[in-house]
């Protein structure tokens, strides 16, 4: 069972709160009577460090002597939400905090409060890492994250007159309280120069890069403590500096301003997080930052490894590379360097220990996801890493020749290489020849790239392609974020689900208990009152907390399809004021989530949901049956709010567009009925929950796929067949929501009539419309509804980061709990 941790805390109350004292006086000089909101907070958190840092030395100790095989987590993004509440839970301190906060007449929701979101990511990949590392953490397995401390993370999101705007985010990084910095082991790495060909020992080709600049990267670590608080792994985060600023004598030289020059191109180099779904200008320094991820983790690895007596050769055995996505798939050709022109290793060798380290996750089918350099570009930045692709290049290219001798474009498709519109460097195929694991994150999606994405690849390399569906950690995501439901499941379970998600299906015995019903139904309410209470103090509107709350919260794309759900909202609001046809039952319709800066036509649906919600939420005839909100700034802790109050998920992706999806997951534990197409993981929570306790509809992939081949989509078909449809699409060319900016929303109009709609919304929409109906018939049986969603609750055990991080240990890294 889930082991009540930090015992020997519970009973020594008077620790904590002298650990919080004297930090208040010895870290922010200040007193219990002076200090700030934030001064206590901080104190907190410092408090909480210390005893998270005695772990973390305690846990690297314990792998040190079991000599254990360690994995590393490449990611630029990491998006951990707050840390504080999730120690606190994981280590079994949320009461004794409180009580002692208490005593020294602070409340602690205000100190929860004053910390913001660690949001280094964007979307559902940077999450994803954060939950595997959690998850390994609670495993007690040695895997560490390595990623980028962006002095700026990703932006925060105010609506202005409905319109998104960007602002700086709020996450400190320079002073914040949980970074462990290590200016001593600071790392140096090249870029730029040249590559002069030289002879080495026994007259062995030895090219030596030259005339290079460098930037420093430096280690900053941050503790990542798993459930029970045994192992604290770390995620260790690099920020760059000038290495003039180490070098005094460039100031003195006279040239200051070369100098503060140059230190502000270096350090320029982890300045900000990129919105990666966009293609911008920025491509140099773009690339500057991945390597220099890349090429500080590499050497930290290769460090650590030759300090505890590790031997080049059997690095492999000891040491695991994820690759998240392609960002970092650089970390090959960098290995390469490493082990050829440090370690004077053959090339046949370094290759061999480089496939057997590394291993590389996709994570999309957005066809613009998939990163390939300018080589031009790619030359003048890491002309000596160019020169190890072409080497790569060359004998894979061979291989594939004697291979498929009768295929002779096979070598143009799988290059590394793409001659076609300008020479460019395709990264996942130098990931997948890299790498000995390749997966996909979802079911269909890992059947998608073997079949349309990767064929040739996975012809070639069957044995590397593997699944692995994605998991969310059910200790941020139910045991913190909805306490209510975590204190019912328990005490019905009791709370071994903390480490054992698949036992949360002892529930399914309590799912028709109508005692357990209506304390679910409690729990629910309550939470739904929070949820209006927060729309209040942020948007100003009164919402019905008895009202239906369906929910549709992620990056806004239009592949996550918004517009079906704006256009099923903008056919029930005519029907109320032309059909005279009120909906069976109220609903609230809640938003949330960020476009990509550079994407106008994701900017102007967040525009078109925030006028809808102007017109419907002031019209009198819509009474409390209708309400549309758009929560701003969504992140980890805006959805820890809103999931937990949610009835209804909304993921209508097109199928075959979202890799997986893992809001799915979070609602579905927390009891939300999906109403989804079959994308992603969708279709294995249908299979999980059984598809009488989830709503499905629209096209399957291969019928899209079908449509999309004959080319036989046809949105007009679709408008002359159904007036309802037709209504409800001619409002966008009308200015019904947009009186005051005429034709404001005729692109969106344009977009699903004229352009061929990528997305094929209205081929969907019937099906949807008829969907959401059987919704509302539900919800008017409220024991039924609550019955599939305990079901819901009960099986979603399959979906915790901990199942996903055992098969990705079992099965691509080889690595074990030590404990
Ligand atoms: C890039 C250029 C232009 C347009 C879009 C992109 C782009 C799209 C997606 C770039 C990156 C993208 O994916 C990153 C990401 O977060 N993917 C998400 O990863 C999750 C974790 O595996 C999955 O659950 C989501 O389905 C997937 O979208």
């Amino acid at each position: 069972h889930y082991p009540p941790v930090c015992n020997a805390l519970e009973a020594d109350n008077g620790a904590l709160r002298d650990a919080i004292l004297y930090h208040l006086q010895y870290s922010c000089g200040s007193t219990k009577k002076e200090a700030t909101q934030g001064e206590l907070a901080r104190a907190v958190m410092l408090a909480v460090r210390d005893l998270l840092t005695e772990r973390m030395l305690a846990t690297e100790k314990r792998y040190q002597q079991h000599n254990a095989k360690r994995l590393y987590y490449l990611s630029m993004e990491f998006h951990l939400g707050r840390t504080l509440g999730n120690v606190l839970a994981n280590l079994g301190l949320t009461t004794l905090l409180a009580r002692t906060m208490e005593e020294l007449g602070v409340d602690l929701e205000e100190i929860r409060e004053q910390e913001s979101d660690g949001a280094l990511g964007t979307g559902g990949l940077a999450r994803l890492a954060a939950c595997f590392l959690d998850s390994l953490a609670t495993l007690d397995m040695p895997g560490f994250g390595y990623g980028l401390k962006y002095q700026f993370g990703l932006f925060r999101q105010e609506l202005v007159q409905g319109y998104q705007k960007e602002l700086p985010g709020r996450w400190d990084t320079e002073h914040n309280p949980w970074l462990i910095s290590r200016p001593d082991e600071v790392f140096a790495i090249p870029m730029y120069g040249r590559v002069e060909p030289s002879r080495g020992r026994n007259n062995r080709y030895a090219p030596v890069w030259q005339d290079q600049k460098f930037v420093l990267g430096i280690p900053h670590d941050m503790p990542i403590a798993g459930a029970g608080g045994k192992t604290v792994n770390t995620l260790r985060l690099f920020s760059a500096r000038s290495a003039d600023a180490f070098d005094i004598q460039i100031f003195t030289a006279n040239d200051y301003f070369q100098a503060i020059r140059h230190q502000l191109f270096s350090e320029s180099v982890s300045k900000m997080l990129y919105p990666s779904d966009v293609d911008d200008q920025s491509l140099e320094m773009r690339l500057k930052q991945e390597y220099f991820l890349v090429a500080c983790t590499i050497q930290d690895i290769m460090k650590k490894y030759l300090k505890t007596g590790g031997e080049i050769s059997n690095f492999a055995q000891n040491t695991a590379i994820q690759l998240n996505d392609t960002n970092p798939a650089l970390a090959i050709a960098e290995l390469m360097r490493c082990l050829v022109d440090e370690h004077q290793l053959d090339w046949d060798n370094s290759w061999d220990i480089t496939r057997a380290t590394c291993a590389y996750t996709s994570h999309t089918l957005v066809p613009e996801a998939y990163e390939k350099w300018p080589v031009q570009l790619f030359e003048k930045v890491l002309p000596r890493h160019l020169q190890i692709i072409y080497e790569i290049n060359h004998r894979f290219l061979h291989e594939v020749r004697l291979r498929y001798p009768d295929d002779e474009n096979a070598p143009t498709r799988m290059s590394l290489i793409e001659e076609t519109g300008g020479r460019q460097l395709n990264m996942a195929h130098l990931a997948i020849i890299g790498s000995h694991s390749v997966n996909g994150v979802a079911g269909l999606h890992s059947q998608l790239l073997r079949d349309n994405v990767f064929p040739d690849f996975a012809d070639m390399f069957p044995e590397r392609f593997s699944n692995k569906t994605n998991g969310v950690t059910q200790r941020r995501w139910l045991y913190k974020a909805n306490p209510p439901l975590a204190n019912l499941i328990t005490s019905a379970i009791g709370n071994e689900w903390i480490i054992r998600a698949e036992t949360l299906s002892r529930l399914d015995e309590f799912a028709a208990d109508s005692q357990f019903q209506k304390q679910f139904a409690e729990t629910r309410n309550h939470n739904k009152r929070s949820l209006a209470d927060h729309i209040m103090r942020v948007t100003g509107l009164v919402i019905n907390p008895d009202s239906l709350f369906d929910v549709q919260i992620k990056r806004v794309h239009e592949y996550k399809r918004q517009l079906l759900h704006l256009l099923y909202i903008i056919h029930c609001y005519r029907a109320i004021i032309e059909d005279g046809e009120p909906p069976q039952v109220p609903r609230t319709h809640i938003f949330a989530g960020k476009a990509a800066p550079g994407d106008p036509a994701a900017k102007l649906i967040i525009k078109l949901i925030n006028n809808i919600g102007q017109v419907i939420n002031r019209d009198t005839r819509t009474r409390d049956m209708l309400k549309v909100v758009m929560l701003p700034d969504f992140g980890v802790s805006l959805a820890e709010k809103i999931i937990p109050a949610a009835d209804l998920s909304e993921q209508i992706s097109m199928a075959g567009t979202e890799a997986s999806g893992t809001g799915n997951m979070k609602l579905a534990m927390n009891g939300a009925l999906t109403i989804g197409t079959r994308d992603g993981s969708n279709i294995e929570i249908m299979e999980e929950v059984g598809a009488d306790n989830f709503f499905t509809f629209g096209l399957d992939a291969d019928t899209i796929e079908e449509l999309r081949t004959e080319n036989s989509y046809n949105a007009w078909d679709y408008y002359a067949d159904n007036p309802l449809i037709r209504r409800a699409v001619d409002c966008l060319d009308s200015d019904m929501f947009c009186q005051e900016e005429p034709g404001l929303f005729r692109d969106i109009f344009a977009s699903l009539m004229y352009e061929g709609d990528y997305f094929f919304h209205l081929a969907d929409l019937e099906s949807y419309i008829d969907t959401q109906q059987q919704v509302n018939e539900l919800y008017t049986h409220p024991a039924s509804w609550r019955k599939k969603a305990i079901l819901n609750i009960a099986r979603s055990g399959k979906f915790s980061s901990d199942r996903t991080v055992m098969e990705y240990a079992e099965t691509i890294w080889q690595l074990k709990p030590v404990v």
